[in-house]
């Protein structure tokens, strides 16, 4: 069984900016448990443990998405979080740019997965880039700052999604390591 799950993988200009963003966050509210920044990615869908059969199906749902699909561009938003203003459970960049597409890419890949079988996300889908996952209740001083830093423009970013990957997951302890193990250009128009 694989932990799987279908992603945009991010050119190291993204990682690197969002790297220098995360060390300064870290200097700013140590308490969080922030991410290492070569693992950020944009999660398209999460399809759990699943076995050989439905990994070939997950990735046959990718290869049919870039069929449909051009690479489009998107740009780092701000600082968002989920969960209330008092107990945050994950802090997370936005995404801007061709977010219509975006959402097109990520409806093709939801109708792919769910014609092989696979049940559909009750949730809409919220594109973010998770910078931390909180598992305990944070000090005042740091809802805080992390209030004032959300307020906060990060640079400038901008990029070509060009491709998605099926990832597997390894749930390793300090934190889980995603390996791309096939990776599927979006086709050019
Ligand atoms: P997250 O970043 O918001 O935690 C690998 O775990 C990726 O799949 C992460 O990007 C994670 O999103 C996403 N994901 C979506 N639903 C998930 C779930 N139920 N369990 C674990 N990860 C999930």
């Amino acid at each position: 069984m694989t932990r799987t799950f279908l992603a945009l993988e991010l050119p190291d200009a993204v990682k690197n900016t969002l790297r220098r963003q995360i060390e300064r966050l870290g200097r700013a509210i140590p308490e969080i448990h922030w991410v290492n920044p070569d693992s950020l990615h944009l999660t398209l869908a999460f399809l759990g443990e699943i076995d050989d059969a439905q990994l070939m199906a997950a990735s046959e749902s990718a290869a049919a998405t870039v069929r449909a699909n051009a690479p489009f561009t998107l740009r780092l938003d701000g600082l968002g979080t989920f969960g209330s203003a008092q107990a945050p459970r994950v802090v997370w960049v936005g995404l801007a740019g061709d977010k219509a597409r975006l959402m097109q890419v990520q409806a093709t890949v939801a109708d792919e997965l769910a014609a092989r079988g696979f049940p559909r996300e009750q949730r809409p889908f919220a594109p973010h880039l998770t910078l931390a996952r909180i598992k305990r209740p944070l000090s005042d001083a740091a809802l805080t700052t992390l209030a004032r830093v959300q307020r906060e423009p990060l640079p400038k970013m901008t990029w070509q999604a060009d491709a998605i990957s099926v990832m597997k997951s390894e749930l390793l302890r300090p934190s889980a390591r995603y390996t791309a193990l096939s990776h599927w250009p979006l086709c050019l128009p």
